[in-house]
């Protein structure tokens, strides 16, 4: 997989992108990932790349054109077409299907917008998509392509130690996951429930169902209701 990031802030990037798994799966050649700083493509003498909201109103906008150029640029770097994604607050919803969905693309083109948003001509006429990671307001869409990046590299094939496949963790029954423990058997005053150093693998495995039970519905019922979720 190749993923081009094209930012304001591309000093953001090497401190995430070269740590844990994201860092091994570039070294193994699983993924490349190139930060692009998109005022290298503004037109202007001093590199600006937003300018003022026609309409009126507040704050700057961040201008088209280095999107675009930017993104012409990268095109003629290689053969096929990149899946163009737009982080922006007003996206779909980021999910394990999307992310899965999104892990499957040979080629991604990730576009940052800034608070101050970002001319809807790059919505309209440059992304295929837009994304955002979640129900909250962000100053920018750095952290989103990172996240991206880190849940999407992770399911690349050889990226994760791979004991078991990732896909099949956490949201496969719409369970959270159960409870874990390793030593010592009691801290400050909380024990390892006894079931777990039993052996009995079959209480074992009664236990952590019903636990996965309970914490899913006290924490996130919204996981196991069946009208609210798209699994199936
Ligand atoms: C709240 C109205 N806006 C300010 C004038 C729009 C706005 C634009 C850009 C608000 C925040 C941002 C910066 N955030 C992102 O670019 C972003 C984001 C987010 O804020 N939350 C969750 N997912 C994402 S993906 C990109």
């Amino acid at each position: 997989m190749r993923v081009d990031v094209l930012t304001l802030f591309p000093e953001m990037f090497p401190p995430v992108l070269g740590a844990s798994i994201v860092k091994r799966a570039i070294a193994k050649g699983l993924v490349r990932v190139e930060v692009h700083d998109l005022r290298d493509w503004s037109r202007d003498k001093h590199k600006k790349v937003d300018d003022r909201p026609y309409g009126g109103g507040p704050g700057m906008v961040m201008r088209p054109d280095p999107f675009f150029d930017a993104a012409d640029d990268l095109r003629k770097q290689e053969v096929g077409k990149p899946h163009v994604v737009l982080l922006s607050p007003s996206g779909k919803r980021l999910t394990q299907p999307e992310v899965e969905r999104l892990a499957k693309k040979p080629w991604l083109i990730l576009l940052c917008g800034h608070y101050e948003g970002v001319d809807d001509r790059v919505r309209a006429g440059l992304a295929d998509e837009e994304i955002s990671i979640g129900d909250y307001v962000l100053t920018c869409g750095e952290l989103p392509a990172m996240v991206l990046v880190d849940s999407v590299v992770r399911l690349l094939p050889g990226a994760v130690g791979d004991e078991r496949s990732p896909k099949e963790e956490s949201f496969r029954d719409n369970l959270l996951e159960y409870p874990q423990f390793t030593r010592p058997v009691e801290i400050r005053g909380m024990r390892v429930p006894e079931i777990l150093r039993s052996g009995d693998h079959v209480r074992i495995g009664k236990w952590r169902r019903l636990n996965a039970l309970r914490r899913t519905f006290s924490q996130r019922p919204d996981l196991n209701d069946e009208s609210s979720n798209s699994s199936d």
